[in-house]
């Protein structure tokens, strides 16, 4: 133990059982305020949060400390989304101490899976994109980056999801309800952020003109801080979270005038600005209290990113030299006009000096090309919300529109492509093209992705400035999704390769000579059994259906939207049902097909096919005649803690969306490190996963983005002939369109036969359905013989070593940020 710390009366360092103990009993009674007798499993949970926070209090300082005396270039992940689940396992883990921290809960009479289970899930995002800014953090910790979380601490996480006769119903998710043992509120760090009030043109001291933005209504944007624990707890990062905060002037200055009730009142609809997550994902509605966050955390940012940097520098021209400030998407890319703002009103920064500072400074994530996802304000909103950014929004467009090629070329077309703002109907601001403008670096995520950027929504842009796009294919860290999540696999790998794994995942390679081993074999088939076993009790308690754990995990887990294609998979279930009902005497692969995913509450579509799902499941349940051969599930409420029992569980893992559409996908990495094999199209990540994991041990089928592409562009496709000529598929429509899983209300579904057929099928659910129904085959063929599975589920977790997020970070790093790992200095510690 740390000599530094042998002095204190409370062992609030020690990392031994004895220790863990006696500071779990103090923080029971002298923080939580309860006795062993009375403290309920929330209490427990509290005080271990707490006396493992005190666990990494001293390293968290010092990493703190050595970034600031080395005055290190650090980069800021600026993010509306961060996913990031449960801490207690995370840091326990990451800190070393599980077996510790078990054993000092087993002498109070406690379990520590228990405890566990009582920390809320921290649900600051929708899906993906949320999520990997979550893995990244850990990323970086563990690789001793430099490297700050900033986004909103939203009061209400995302919607929890619960099903009413099947339906969708949205509850809000109060995950602060009881409290947030990890996060440090800072009450001293605040920023005020302004809106709306007119911008007001001058002359300066040296008779230049000069604006500023006037008569603005003032929020004030206070910091929480959340420590992020390095794998090795050496580094310790932060992840600031802000909150809206009335200003003082609206706590009193009402009250003054008799006015008091008016003043809270207005105190309320104030800090509103950070109460809650909007649920969309990947679809922008156009709202004004979304513009307002995405500026309210961008701006707190940014004047605590220029705070910092003025710590060691009287002037902005190394500001690109010690700052590297990464756009999570089009959200935070208010923050290229916001940078501006500040070093040309604020600093007296010349606009062609701040320009380079700002773009040298910035780097852009695109994260899908849906169109309907492409953010795109009204200007009348911009110009009334944030007057002083338009103005600049105006400015940078003018200047780059008078120096771009297209002009020169006399190109019109391409001009109006290429400009800032959409003039086709209300005008819009382009966010897209602002971040890819105002950003040095600007990157897709899948290979597949960023070709298709180059060719698509940034070809313009692309011919304009050919060295700008690049590719960063996600990843996800090794350290959640296989180290705490799969502790049966964890286990096996380690002890055969050693832990090396869990921190540079590259080493699972190691496994794939054991795939051929017997012994091996059987063992990874036990581990995932006992995952199995664990995902089929959830789904018991969760849904009351009763599932064999030696059926073939078929599982679909994701964000409901129609592009990822949830309808093809129910429709090869039924296609699969009548199959079973046909042929009772064949000895069929039991498949139980698992389905999670919430939907965004006013998306119709998505809600539908929740239904659809659960009615199909209903009766296919309970029919006696598939002789349990077929169960379907939807869980409820998936979230980061579902996804951490479903993941090593899974045997199949449905990666289907329409070739194209799905930008990356990391859930098809999570599942496939676990030992699932993919059935997938070549569509995102699939493709790099395909040429990783080898195409012998994957199932690719359908379109691919070029056919779909050729096909969308040639208008020859009637769904109605493939339909027709496809008896298994008709039948499935038929059954659906006769109320067959819908005797209550036969016409239910209308709408989706109507987008299967008259609308055209834009997702291609009928074009892939026959060759998605093969692949499906195939598996179950494949299923049939457990060595053989087993062997391709090996080489998939053997060759999923390059999906780790370390190694995504480590791109970002040296090819966007410059930025170099920095290690901790601790002063006061000495060996004993
Ligand atoms: I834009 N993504 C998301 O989760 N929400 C969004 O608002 C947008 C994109 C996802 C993509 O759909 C995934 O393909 C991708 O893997 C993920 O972002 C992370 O890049």
């Amino acid at each position: 133990m740390d000599a530094r710390y042998k002095s204190r009366e409370i062992e609030r360092r020690s990392l031994d059982v004895d220790g863990l103990k006696r500071s779990f009993l103090e923080w029971l009674v002298y923080s939580v305020g309860k006795d062993a007798r009375a403290a309920t499993r929330r209490d427990w949970f509290h005080t271990v949060a707490l006396a493992v926070r005190d666990r990494l209090v001293d390293r968290w300082m010092d990493t703190t400390r050595t970034y600031y005396q080395q005055d290190a270039k650090r980069v800021y992940y600026l993010s509306l989304e961060f996913l990031i689940g449960r801490l207690l396992t995370n840091s326990l883990a990451n800190l070393g101490i599980t077996d510790q921290c078990r054993q000092a809960l087993d002498r109070i009479g406690l379990n520590l899976d228990d405890v566990v289970e009582a920390e809320p899930d921290a649900a600051l995002g929708n899906g993906g994109l949320g999520r990997l800014a979550a893995c990244f953090l850990d990323s970086m910790a563990s690789e001793a980056l430099p490297g700050y979380g900033y986004g909103i601490r939203y009061e209400f996480g995302l919607f929890e999801q619960r099903f009413e006769h099947g339906w969708q119903v949205e509850y809000p998710e109060q995950w602060l309800q009881f409290g947030n043992p990890w996060e440090f509120p800072r009450p001293e760090v605040l920023y005020p952020v302004q809106f709306y009030g007119r911008v007001e043109e001058f002359r300066d001291s040296v008779g230049e003109r000069a604006y500023r933005w006037v008569d603005a209504e003032r929020v004030l944007a206070m910091a929480y801080d959340t420590p992020v624990v390095g794998y090795g707890g050496d580094t310790i990062n932060t992840l600031r979270l802000w909150s809206a905060r009335a200003t003082r002037d609206f706590n009193f200055g009402h009250f003054n005038d008799g006015a008091y009730m008016k003043a809270v009142e207005q105190k309320v609809l104030t800090e509103n600005l950070s109460r809650v997550l909007y649920p969309n994902d990947a679809t922008e509605g156009g709202k004004e209290l979304r513009l307002k966050q995405e500026y309210f955390f961008t701006s707190a940012s940014l004047q605590d990113i220029l705070r910092r940097y003025l710590q060691h520098h009287s002037n902005f021209d190394s500001l690109p030299d010690k700052a590297a400030i990464q756009l999570n998407d089009t959200h935070p890319a208010i923050g290229i006009a916001e940078l501006m703002r500040l070093l040309v009103d604020q600093h007296g920064v010349t606009w062609d000096k701040a320009w380079d500072i700002t773009r040298a400074t910035f780097s852009y994530t695109n994260h899908t090309l849906l169109p309907e996802a492409l953010e795109a304000w009204p200007v009348r909103m911009m110009e009334r919300v944030l007057p002083r950014h338009m103005q600049i929004i105006y400015e940078i467009n003018a200047k780059f529109l008078n120096r771009s090629k297209a002009r020169a070329a006399g190109d019109n077309g391409r001009l109006s492509r290429l400009s800032l703002i959409d003039e086709r109907g209300d005008r819009r601001v382009r966010m897209g093209n602002l971040a890819f403008l105002g950003s040095h670096k600007v990157n897709g995520v899948s290979a597949l992705h960023t070709e298709l950027m180059k060719q698509t929504v940034f070809a313009d842009f692309h011919a304009e400035f050919p060295e700008r796009i690049n590719n960063k294919t996600n990843g996800i860290t090794p350290r959640r999704w296989l180290h705490q999540a799969n502790q049966p696999l964890a286990a096996l790998i380690t002890s055969r390769i050693g832990n090396g794994w869990i921190k540079d995942l590259s080493q699972i390679s190691a496994l794939a000579e054991k795939a051929d081993d017997l012994v091996f074999r059987e063992e990874f088939r036990r581990a995932k059994r006992k995952n199995k076993k664990r995902l089929a009790a959830y789904i018991a308690r969760q849904t009351g259906v009763d599932v064999q754990v030696d059926s073939l995990f078929d599982v679909q887990v994701k964000r409901m939207h129609e592009y990822k294609r949830q309808l093809l998979n129910i429709l090869q279930a039924i296609a699969l049902y009548n199959e079973m009902r046909d042929n009772p005497t064949v000895s069929w692969v039991p498949v139980t097909k698992i389905f999670a995913g919430k939907a965004a509450p006013s998306y119709h579509m998505a809600k539908l096919i929740i239904k659809l799902i659960n009615d199909v499941a209903k009766v296919v349940n309970h029919d006696p005649s598939v002789h349990d051969n077929l169960k379907i599930v939807l869980l409820p409420n998936y979230n980061v803690t579902a996804a951490e029992i479903i993941m090593p569980a899974a045997d199949l893992s449905e990666q289907i969306s329409t070739a194209g559409m799905e930008a990356s996908g990391t859930g098809n990495m999570k599942l496939a490190l676990n030992g699932a094999l993919t059935i997938g199209t070549l569509d995102g990540a699939n493709v790099e996963i395909r040429e990783h994991v080898g195409e012998d041990n994957i199932f690719i089928f359908g379109l691919t983005a070029e056919e779909v592409n050729d096909l969308r562009a040639s208008g020859g496709f009637n769904p109605r002939d493939v339909i027709a000529s496809n008896p298994s598929l008709k039948r499935a429509l038929d059954m659906i369109s006769t109320g067959v899983f819908s005797p209550d209300d036969p016409h239910r579904y209308h709408p989706i036969l109507q987008a299967l057929t008259d609308g055209g099928d834009h997702f291609l659910v009928t074009a892939d359905f026959s060759d998605y129904c093969q692949a499906q085959q195939a598996a179950m063929d494949l299923y049939r013989d457990q060595e053989e599975w087993t062997r391709k589920a090996i080489l998939n977790t053997a060759n999923m070593g390059w999906f780790s997020s370390d190694r995504t970070i480590m791109e970002y790093a040296t090819e966007i940020w410059d930025v170099h790992p920095v290690k901790p200095e601790h002063p006061a510690e000495t060996e004993t």
